[in-house]
């Protein structure tokens, strides 16, 4: 009984090291991990010092970008044309995402900061 306790202590024990060791240097998902790392990812813009990051973001028709507000002050993404639905207002952490579906030029703006402007071109 009392080995049998400890191999299983071990176990876990071994577990956790390897969660730990391993955690620096794991590829974690997008869609997993939303404005995780110090950069934006692939298929995201992150709201930053009162402007988008990147500011034009070109992606392949069928790519879904997520907007990352990382500032504590309040953004939106809205659609200058109305080409495609604005998000709610966003606070510290809040995620927006919708797919682009259609080529073209889709320039947005945030309601709250003039001249926080982002362009996505979809090809
Ligand atoms: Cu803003």
């Amino acid at each position: 009984m009392k080995t049998k306790f400890f191999s299983y202590l071990i176990l876990v024990l071994i577990v956790i090291g390897m969660n730990s060791c391993s955690k620096s240097s794991s590829y974690v998902p997008v869609s997993n991990n939303p404005g995780g790392g110090t950069t934006p990812g692939a298929n995201e813009v992150w709201m930053q010092n009162t402007a988008f990051n990147p500011s034009t973001k070109t992606i392949m028709a069928g790519t879904k970008i997520t907007w990352i507000n990382k500032d504590a002050s309040t953004h939106d993404v809205t659609s200058a044309t109305g080409a495609f639905p604005a998000s709610p207002s966003m606070g510290q952490g809040a995620t927006f995402s919708y797919t682009f579906a259609t080529a073209g030029t889709y320039n947005y703006s945030c309601t709250f900061h003039q001249g926080m402007n982002g362009t996505i071109i979809v090809q």
